[in-house]
């Protein structure tokens, strides 16, 4: 099918506007990976969706290879990752540097920290098949139900739960929602809800959420501030997994996921923090956000709104810098916007 150049609106701003001019376009529109990917698919959430703020999704590894001159440039702008680069790990939490103080209790609601994987050798959920799928939450499944102690817990798939269960999962911030427009135009959300669910243990202080956007999103979360407890056990969980699963990882670019900001450590390190005086002045709020490398967001999760002063705050950078670097960076930016709140 022959495809011709996005009509993007004048005021659109997605990177993929940016960086979609005609010539790469002309490049790479007749290509596609060996998995069948097209440039088509890679841009068609952000075609669809004008107001997106990135606009692609990769369906594979080799996709961000294939259409490098489209993804090079937003990868470089989104995480100041430069093509020479290379994306080192150090997921140590001995070496995060983090003072558990009273005022980091009294601001901070909730904290929580994921990393996204995908497995080695499989397309990505943009991509996969409907039977890969299903063997992709039936392996990881199987590897969650082996683990122990603290990690131990059920898998609950999507459609084994009941509407109100599932409500409340999200409601709680525990489970994640169905997937958006932006999912839906790359394609993430086909099939729904078969092969997606959510494994957990008791305390829902470790999850697993399993064929939303990445194949694996590994979550650790608590009540209150104490980040280096949830980074420990995130570090414990992951390596654990590790043991039995193979994740798709590149020298390069570091662990692969399906959205190019996900990139590198695929880490976001977020609390829910009240924040309200600096709430009702965001350019203020947004300009110490910037200074520290932190992303604001509502606490329904992306695309969504803030309530009762409460935000998410969580790491922007990803690739190029170690998980503990990540951490820390929203740690440190954290530190600073309770030092502009009280000071106002
Ligand atoms: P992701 O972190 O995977 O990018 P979202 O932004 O969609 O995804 O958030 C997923 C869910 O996690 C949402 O319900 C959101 O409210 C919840 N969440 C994120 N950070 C925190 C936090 N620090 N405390 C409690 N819930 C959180
Ligand atoms: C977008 O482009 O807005 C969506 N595809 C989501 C992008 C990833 N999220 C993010 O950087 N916050």
């Amino acid at each position: 099918m022959s495809h011709t150049f996005p009509n993007f609106p004048t005021d659109c701003k997605s990177l993929l506007c940016k960086y979609l001019s005609i010539e790469v376009f002309e490049e790479l529109k007749d290509k596609q990976t060996s998995n069948g990917y097209t440039l088509h698919q890679a841009i068609n959430s952000g075609v669809k969706n004008p107001d997106s703020g990135i606009g692609v999704y990769a369906g594979d590894e080799e996709s961000y290879t294939l259409f490098a001159p489209l993804f090079d440039p937003i990868i470089k702008d989104y995480h100041g990752f430069e093509k020479s680069d290379i994306h080192k790990s150090n997921f140590n939490p001995d070496e995060l540097k983090t003072v558990d103080s009273e005022q980091m209790q009294e601001y901070v609601v909730s904290t929580r920290i994921r990393v996204g994987r995908n497995i080695s050798d499989l397309p990505l959920g943009s991509a996969i098949t409907q039977q890969q799928r299903l063997d992709v939450e039936h392996k990881v499944s199987q590897a969650l139900n082996n683990l122990n102690g603290e990690l131990s817990g059920r898998y609950y798939p999507l459609q084994g739960l009941s509407d109100n269960d599932r409500d409340q999962l999200i409601k709680d911030h525990f489970l994640f929602k169905q997937g958006d427009r932006f999912l839906e135009a790359a394609g993430l959300n086909r099939n729904w809800p078969e092969g997606r669910g959510i494994f957990h243990n008791d305390d829902k202080t470790f999850l697993v959420w399993i064929n939303e956007e990445d194949q694996l999103r590994i979550i650790s979360m608590q009540m209150g501030g104490d980040i280096k407890a949830v980074f420990t056990r995130l570090h414990k969980a992951v390596s654990e997994i590790e043991k039995s699963i193979s994740f798709a990882y590149s020298k390069h670019l570091g662990y692969i996921s399906s959205c190019p900001t996900n990139l590198g450590t695929a880490m976001r390190a977020s609390v829910h923090i009240k924040l309200p005086k600096l709430g009702d002045n965001m350019e203020l709020f947004e300009s110490i956000a910037s200074k520290h490398h932190l992303q604001i967001r509502g606490t329904s999760g992306e695309h969504s709104q803030s309530k009762g002063g409460i935000y998410d705050i969580s790491n922007a950078r990803r690739l190029g810098v170690s998980e503990v670097q990540c951490v820390q960076d929203m740690y440190d930016g954290v530190v600073a916007l309770i030092a502009k709140e009280r000071s106002l």
